[in-house]
């Protein structure tokens, strides 16, 4: 039986090796050199695809892939279907965050009742959190560098995810509230779970071990 789990380059990817290795998983390439897209590993049953991040419950959900790995941030807005997590891996962890030039008043603007532009590439999570506040917000949905947006008058505020405060600091932006923690969940497609509990119990088992190891 055979097993394909998608996989972004980058962080997850870095952050995804020890849960492998735990797993007796070796990718047989480093896909931040190689310019392939199927992986192959040290065992002849399991191969990896390396996909956008946000493409990663997609290609779960419809059994392109067994397994796969994506942030919350991904998952909700992606909404589920076809797929179940399984488990929080604990990793690429940040926060989804509200954040505003520095200087601007949010809690002013926000009492005052002003209708904020609000750019993001998380329109279903930004959105949610201004309604259960009960702020009129446009949402203005971006694929990337929402940092920009404010800096050149497209937005008020962002909605993204921070986790050193680097990339706020350096564009002279600060985070005015917290949505949500974040960190990455493996998700395994529904058919495959029942059609191949053999070969994934066991990468599950040693993705947890892991897991309990770092709390
Ligand atoms: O890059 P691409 O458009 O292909 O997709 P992606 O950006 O979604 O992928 P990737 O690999 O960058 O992120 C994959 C997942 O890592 C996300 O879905 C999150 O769950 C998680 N993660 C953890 C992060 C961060 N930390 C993070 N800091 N994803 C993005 N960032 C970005 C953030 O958007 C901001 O631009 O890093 C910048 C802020 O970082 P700091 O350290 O300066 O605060
Ligand atoms: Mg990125």
């Amino acid at each position: 039986m055979k097993l394909t789990i998608a996989l972004s380059k980058g962080r997850i990817f870095e952050e995804t090796l020890p849960l492998l290795a735990a797993a007796g998983i070796v990718p047989a390439e480093d896909p931040e050199s190689s310019r392939k897209l199927i992986i192959g590993t040290n065992r002849d049953d399991v191969r990896l695809v390396i996909v956008r991040a946000s493409d990663v419950p997609t290609y779960v959900q419809y059994g392109a892939a067994d397994l796969g790995i994506a942030g919350r941030d991904v998952l909700i807005e992606h909404g589920g279907d076809g797929l179940y997590q399984m488990l929080d891996l604990n990793i690429a962890r940040c926060k989804m965050m509200v954040a505003v030039p520095e200087g601007f008043d949010y809690d002013a603007a926000v009492k005052k009742g002003a209708r904020l532009k609000v750019a993001s590439k998380y329109p279903l999570i930004a959105r949610e959190h201004f309604a259960k506040k009960g702020v009129h917000v446009d949402i203005i949905k971006l694929y990337g560098s929402m940092e920009l947006a404010p800096l050149v008058g497209l937005s008020d505020a962002i909605v993204d995810l921070v986790s050193t405060g680097g990339t706020l600091k350096a564009n002279r932006l600060t985070s005015v509230e917290h949505i949500l923690d974040i960190s990455s969940r493996l998700v395994v497609n529904q058919a495959a779970l029942k059609l191949k509990y053999g070969a994934i119990q066991p990468v599950l088992d040693a993705f947890s071990s892991v897991v309990r190891q770092g709390e």
